[in-house]
């Protein structure tokens, strides 16, 4: 079987670059290691930038996303247990967007069932060849049995644990990684946000983050050890100490049945090249950021929008000078949210093994912030996405 483009992975770039590839009728198959309700069912991101709203609009999958988002305005800042807020309409005339990244998944899962598009589940890739040939091969495994296809182009969108990173040349890729002495413990919620808006709180005993779903769903993170045992968690202990950390002065936390709780450990991750002959990764198979930024989702989103325009001149105007390109313009934006991922995560976080010196520092980069507009506009740049250079024709 040959196929113009072989997607691996069907999170959120794979299945939005199906989508997409799919308008301009360019074929693909999207090869997925788990089951399509454990793919839409994985509670991550939420916070969505302009542009990756503007994106799903575009592409025509927008409608459940513009009935059932909330639109925030900035975020707020707990600092020695006072609230800051920073209205980023206000600053830079625009804000970001809470949808949950399951609800996007399911919209993209469900326009492409709905055209009957070649979504294999439960199809882990398990090898990757021939990239410097123009009939590169992937070799997958389903029902017990192995399969072959090649493809003019893959898209590696297999996540940080994917085989496709595996698959590029050794000598040729770099990989840069900064693992944090901390972890997130990160709970849903039945309760009412108490805030409008994320908090984001610095306290001495550590981070913590309230965010949200819905009205009636909070989202809610504790900064912990990387390997913090969940058993010492109890619900009640959960609560008290988000209390201690987001608290201020006449503000209540509203507390309410704990639905789920995890343990991610924080983690940069960078590889580059993001392509090599017909090779492309997108997303956390090349990057990954520290949830801080609320970037990694997003960004997977502006890879796609990339390689997605860059595709489309390739098969339909045969023009790969955007194709050419991609790895570098991918790149360039990347390192930009890499630098803020990780600025943000060492201006919030406590490091339990930081010079002095150097806490000082990150907290006098802190109150900068909360006193000052210039800072306040660079940190809403930021968090509310930079631009993305190039645009799908769609
Ligand atoms: P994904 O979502 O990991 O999807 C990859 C897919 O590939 C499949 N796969 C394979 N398929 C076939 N063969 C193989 N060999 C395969 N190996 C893996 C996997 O099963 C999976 O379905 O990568 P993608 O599409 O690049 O999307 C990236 C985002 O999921 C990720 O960056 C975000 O969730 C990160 N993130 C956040 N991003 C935001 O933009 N805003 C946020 O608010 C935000 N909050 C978060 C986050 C991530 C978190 N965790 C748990 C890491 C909060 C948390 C706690
Ligand atoms: C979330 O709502 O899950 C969330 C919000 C902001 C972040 C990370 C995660 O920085």
């Amino acid at each position: 079987m040959h196929v113009q483009v072989a997607i691996v992975g069907a999170g959120p770039s794979g299945s939005l670059l199906a989508w997409i590839l799919r308008l301009r009728g360019i074929e693909s198959i999207v090869l997925e290691a788990r089951s399509r309700e454990y793919v839409e069912q994985r509670i991550r991101a939420g916070v969505l930038e302009q542009g990756t709203v503007d994106m799903l609009i575009k592409a025509g999958i927008g409608d459940r996303l513009k009935k059932e988002h909330m639109y925030h305005r900035g975020v707020c800042i707990g600092y020695q247990n006072q609230h800051y807020m920073l209205d980023f309409e206000e600053l830079i005339g625009r804000g970001v967007t809470v949808y949950g990244q399951q609800e996007i998944t399911r919209d993209l899962l469900g326009a492409l069932a709905k055209e009957n598009h070649n979504v294999i589940y439960e199809a882990p890739v398990v090898a990757i060849e021939d990239i410097d040939s123009d009939r590169p091969t992937v070799r997958y495994e389903h029902n017990g049995q192995t399969h072959e296809l090649t493809a003019d182009i893959i898209a590696g969108c297999d996540g940080f644990h994917g085989a496709s990173r595996k698959a590029m040349p050794v000598d040729i890729l770099k990989t840069y990684e900064s693992v944090y002495p901390f972890g997130w413990l990160g709970v849903l919620a039945e309760a009412p946000p108490s805030k409008e808006v994320a908090l984001f709180s610095h306290h001495e005993t550590g981070f913590a983050l309230l965010s949200m779903r819905s009205p009636t769903i909070s989202r809610l993170y504790l900064q912990c050890a990387p390997d913090e045992e969940l058993s010492e968690w109890s619900d009640d202990r959960i609560w008290d100490e988000l209390e201690t950390r987001l608290g201020a002065p006449g503000w209540t936390l509203e507390r309410g049945p704990i639905l789920q709780k995890e343990v991610t450990p924080l983690r940069s991750f960078f590889s580059e090249p993001m392509q090599h002959g017909r090779l492309f990764l997108a997303g956390d198979a090349a990057h990954v950021v520290p949830p801080t930024g609320a970037k990694g989702l997003n960004s997977a989103v502006a890879d796609v929008s990339v390689l997605s325009a860059a595709l489309i001149d390739h098969f339909t105007k045969s023009d790969e000078s955007l194709l050419r390109q991609y790895s570098d313009i991918a790149l360039e934006r990347n390192w930009q949210v890499q630098r803020f991922s990780w600025s943000n995560t060492a201006m919030y976080h406590i490091y339990p093994d930081r010079a002095p010196f150097d806490a000082r520092m990150h907290e006098a980069g802190l109150r900068y912030l909360i006193s000052d507009r210039s800072p306040q506009s660079v940190y809403a740049e930021n968090h509310t996405g930079l631009p993305i250079s190039h645009w799908p024709e769609i």
